[in-house]
């Protein structure tokens, strides 16, 4: 049998993903965009706190800067409307520059501002401010959630401003900047309960290497990786600057996993665990599945990685 990606997105099809995510997503989406910047202001303060700040480090701001001392010169009216323009997606020169940033320059250009609001540098949320209905029940349905999908729907606000049809992998900047430091360096000698192909053993170790080469060694030239929500990406060059853009500083820490040999030699094999993001590290483990179709030469032809939708989840390791 010949598996095309199509298919192959359909293996352990029982896979439970959590549908609040594009759903508190879209009720976000109807905010008007006052409630949009005080929505995540409110879940930023609950959540920000357990942001590590070395994640965000100095050298990751280097794109960022000429914007951010920019914006503090600016009256408070001025830096109200910037955040308003990137938060509309409005034309504008900001958020053209904003738009053209990797996924971490824009989380820590918004970590930034979020220090100078508190500091008094740029622009905070009124004192007074009375939160609508609407906040209150996109807030409601935030704090639903668990931590890792919290964190999950903050993220894809924040890559989602700006103006411009940006794919963020292919910004120019992924390449150029530095990686992210490692505060703790993550498990390198990987076991994984019910798993011994070592292709899918040296992919987790591989990540947790931030050695991105020796994972795209692992699959077929026409592999695909299919991210959270997203369509699969397909070949070397494109799942590379992925992984560069998106997967620096993962700390993976898989637990059990299911295999079946198909008829064809080729084998589909499921692995769950948690995934701590440098960004909050051991502070937030997101419960991540992948769903990995290896060929009859034990290459990777298709891995869906997938947001679980409860802890139960973990434990979910049916074929079928
Ligand atoms: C300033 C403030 C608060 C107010 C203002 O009004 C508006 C905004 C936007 C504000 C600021 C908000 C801030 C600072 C938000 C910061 C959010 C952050 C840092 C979120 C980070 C989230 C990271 C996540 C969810 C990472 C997930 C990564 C995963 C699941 C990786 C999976 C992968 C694996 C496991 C693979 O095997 C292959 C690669 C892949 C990447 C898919």
């Amino acid at each position: 049998m010949v598996y095309s990606i199509e298919s192959a997105q359909s293996i352990f099809s029982s896979t439970q993903v959590p549908s609040p995510i594009p759903a508190t997503i879209a009720l976000f989406e109807q905010l008007n965009v006052d409630d949009k910047l005080a929505l995540l202001w409110f879940a930023y303060t609950e959540m920000g706190r357990s942001i590590t700040p070395a994640a965000v480090g100095a050298a990751r701001l280097q794109f960022a800067e000429g914007l951010l001392n920019q914006i503090k010169q600016m009256s408070q009216a001025d830096q109200l409307q910037v955040m308003r323009d990137l938060a509309n997606r409005a034309d504008t020169p900001i958020s053209r520059s904003y738009a053209n940033f990797s996924v971490n320059t824009k989380l820590a250009f918004w970590y930034e501002l979020g220090e100078f609001m508190k500091q008094g540098i740029v622009a905070p949320v009124p004192s007074g401010y009375e939160m609508s209905r609407g906040v209150q029940i996109v807030l409601d349905a935030i704090k639903q959630l668990d931590a890792g999908q919290q964190i999950t729907v903050l993220r894809n606000t924040v890559v989602d401003m700006g103006f411009g049809d940006v794919v963020v992998s292919s910004s120019p900047q992924v390449d150029a900047e530095p990686l992210f430091p490692r505060t703790e360096p993550a498990p390198t000698k990987i076991t994984v309960k019910g798993i011994t192909e070592p292709t899918v053993l040296s992919y987790i170790e591989a990540l947790n290497k931030d050695d991105f080469d020796a994972a795209i060694a692992l699959f077929t030239p026409d592999g695909a990786l299919q991210p959270p929500f997203q369509k699969p990406i397909v070949g070397y060059e494109a799942i590379k600057r992925y992984m560069r853009a998106e997967a620096q500083g993962l700390n993976i820490l898989p637990q059990e996993g299911i295999s079946e040999e198909l008829q064809n030699g080729s084998k589909q094999v499921k692995v769950t665990g948690i995934v701590q993001t440098p960004w909050f590290g051991v502070n937030v483990g997101m419960n991540i599945s992948w769903r990995f179709l290896l060929n009859s030469e034990g290459k990777i032809f298709f891995v869906a990685i997938d947001m679980l939708a409860s802890p139960a989840e973990l434990l979910n390791l049916r074929v079928r």
